[in-house]
């Protein structure tokens, strides 16, 4: 058995659109390190690409994200699907993994790929890793693509502009439903899911979720004709899941018909673009600072001789040539 290892990523590429684990496995993991060979494979797949259907799953730690996407995913494969899960777990990306792994191999579901990704360590971060993963799945032929993550400050800005649609998981009590509105998710959610619906408390967040809802007139979607539905859900008894990928169904049908899904795949793009040369802008601005060029021009600016703006543009010019 010779290993995936040692393959080219042309070789790889080929391997893995046979659906071969090994090589999807490893081409994730090139694509996480984002060096050169990241680039090659994602030049190679651009042509498979299938337009699989990217969902984000965002919400609290706890809040039972990777139970509930254990259950949907066990779900959509006895419906005939073939999903792939991205799971991205800041706390505990191993203990994360695992729960969701395990729960699924426990199903005894072999069509679904799990992978968990851990946010540090990526060159370029979880901006360019997550595109660069739902990329390979979709090339290969997984649909949907689930991208699981917790929804707090960057990483859900992240998930939010790789998905084309985006479930916020709340739970009852401690005001949850507040601290998603406060966290921007009212915004982003394209459906509500509050799980944890065998505790006290579930409609009471659902509720508060409705009136929030009637308040804001900023709810992400641009049209008025959708509103985002709220779903309660008892992942440990699996109950309620079926309604949320119905739901999901009808919002991926609802982006086809008014065009949103071909709105949101371009603005998907545009943001990787941005974080692609944000990166590349920050690695050369970190190398120049060891040039003496960068010095020269910080020793003439402190001595008065030209302006800062003057010498921001100054190192504009290095940095694009
Ligand atoms: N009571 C109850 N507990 C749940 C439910 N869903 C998940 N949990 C539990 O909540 C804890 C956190 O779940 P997990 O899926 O790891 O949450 P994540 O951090 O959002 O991925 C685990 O102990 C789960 O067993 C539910 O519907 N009801
Ligand atoms: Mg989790």
């Amino acid at each position: 058995m010779t290993s995936v290892r040692n393959l080219p990523v042309d070789a790889l590429v080929e391997l893995a659109l046979t659906d071969d684990r090994r090589a999807v496995g490893r081409l994730l993991t090139l694509v996480e390190r984002n060096g050169p060979e990241a680039t090659e494979c994602a030049m190679m797949l651009h042509a498979h690409g299938t337009g699989s259907h990217v969902i984000g799953i965002t919400g609290a730690p706890g809040a039972g994200k990777s139970t509930l996407v254990g259950e949907m995913v066990q779900q959509m494969v006895d419906g005939g699907s073939h999903p792939a899960v991205l799971a991205v777990d800041p706390s505990s990306p191993l203990t994360g993994g695992a729960i969701l792994g395990d729960r699924v191999r426990m199903a005894g579901v072999t069509e679904a790929f799990i992978r968990s990704v851990a946010t540090r360590g990526h060159a370029g971060g979880l901006a360019l890793a997550i595109p660069g993963a739902v990329r390979v799945f979709d090339a290969v032929g997984y649909n949907p693509v689930v991208i699981e993550t917790v929804g707090v400050g960057q990483v859900e800005v992240d998930v939010t502009a790789a998905a084309d649609t985006t479930v916020v998981v709340v739970t009852p009590g401690m005001g949850d439903a507040v601290q998603a509105n406060k966290a921007g998710l009212l915004e982003v959610a394209d459906i509500f899911v509050v799980n944890k619906a065998d505790r006290p408390g579930a409609s009471d967040a659902r509720r508060d979720l409705e009136l929030m809802l009637d308040l804001s007139h900023m709810t992400g979607q641009e049209d008025a004709s959708y509103r985002p539905p709220i779903l309660m859900t008892n992942s440990l008894e699996g109950e309620g899941h079926s309604a949320v990928i119905d739901a999901i169904e009808t919002h991926r049908r609802h982006l086809v018909d008014t065009g949103q899904l071909a709105k949101r795949r371009r603005r998907r793009i545009e943001f990787e673009i941005e974080s692609r040369l944000s990166t590349v802008f920050e690695q050369r601005m970190i190398e120049l600072k060891t040039d003496q060029r960068w010095v020269d021009i910080v020793d003439t600016t402190t001595a008065g001789t030209i302006a800062p703006p003057a010498a921001s543009q100054q190192v504009a010019n290095l940095l694009l040539h």
